[in-house]
């Protein structure tokens, strides 16, 4: 069955999925969940990689366009390390890529997957080759968290989504940190809507922010809990630029949602779930995860997105 399509905004690429297990160098169930970033004028993915114990691992994919060509490295490029890292037991996922500036090195943002619980954790590379662990930054339950590239205040900030356990309802918080480490002021940024809407009670981050003229561009999940499973489409929001805290405007409607047959089935049906994003020439890559299974790619103009997501209500939010 074919879904209606979602706004337009987002091109799907015609060759999707663009990366898959079947393009990989060692064997795998899945290929998803990719970060992106724009190294040395190449596009580098570090993809989720699934094994067939169910085990995450990252593993970097390098290409001139970032759209085919792909060179992947012959071997896991970072994978878990329990002995030393406890928190990465059961394995890594779902990383978030931001430059850092002060530091002339990337950071990666990822899942790391505890006996306890998901939690988040970051590392630091100059290369995609050696990294440097920081450990976990935050408990369980707790995921999809990005880094800003800059300090406020003095401040680095952090977007993540704890779990709350009370009512079992996923919000967007922001956390600060002198070090990168040691995180405090939390609060909550973006709030799950109720009821039928499509995000409610669980929303999620998907890409690091993008810093624009009028604000900070978020990409964040909805989860809509049906009765045959989950459907996970995204919307758009902004965010102050001096204060990030501040949401300015939010999608009310989703901006993508799955409607190809690579999105609405595989390992997990109905999931589009990007966790890196560039800018080329104005034009905006989103690398998305699809059902789980692969690694698809949809374009869109910044100027367009801005414009959409300047016509959307203002955050003082409607239910
Ligand atoms: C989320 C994350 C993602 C995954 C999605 C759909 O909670 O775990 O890694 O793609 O669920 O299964």
């Amino acid at each position: 069955m074919h879904r209606p399509m979602d706004p337009g905004l987002f091109r799907r690429h015609i060759g999707n999925p663009i990366l898959s297990v079947r393009d990989w160098p060692y064997k795998a169930n899945s290929v998803f969940n990719a970060a992106a970033a724009e190294v040395a004028g190449q596009v580098l993915l570090l993809c989720r990689v699934e094994d067939f114990r169910g085990i995450s691992h990252l593993t970097a994919a390098r290409s001139k366009d970032g759209i085919v060509d792909w060179e992947i490295d012959p071997q896991p490029t970072l994978v878990r390390d329990p002995a030393n890292h406890p928190e990465e037991y059961w394995g890594i996922e779902d990383p978030r890529i931001t430059w850092i500036d002060e530091l002339g090195r990337w950071a990666v943002v990822y899942t790391a997957f505890s006996r306890g619980g998901p939690l988040v954790a970051i590392a630091t590379t100059d290369d995609f080759r050696t990294f440097k662990k920081l450990g976990p930054v935050m408990p369980p339950d707790d995921k999809d968290a990005a880094l800003f590239p800059v300090r406020f205040k003095g401040y680095w900030a952090m977007l993540h989504r704890p779990i709350t356990p009370a009512t079992t309802e996923a919000h967007v918080w922001m956390s600060f940190s002198p070090d990168l480490i040691h995180w405090g002021q939390h609060q909550e940024v973006l709030q799950a809507r109720q009821g039928a809407w499509w995000d409610a009670r669980k929303i999620g981050l998907c890409t690091p922010p993008v810093q624009t003229s009028e604000g900070w561009m978020l990409l964040y999940h909805g989860v809509r809990q049906t009765a045959s499973g989950s459907i996970y489409r995204l919307g758009l929001a902004l965010l102050d630029l001096e204060d990030p805290t501040k949401v300015i405007r939010r999608s009310d409607e989703w901006v993508f949602g799955p409607s190809e047959m690579y999105e609405r089935e595989g390992d997990v049906d109905d999931v589009v779930f990007p966790c890196g994003w560039i800018v080329r020439d104005g034009q905006v890559y989103m690398y998305y995860g699809a059902a789980d299974s692969s690694l698809c790619l949809a374009t869109a103009e910044l100027n367009t997105l801005i414009d959409y997501i300047l016509h959307c209500p203002d955050a003082s939010f409607s239910e």
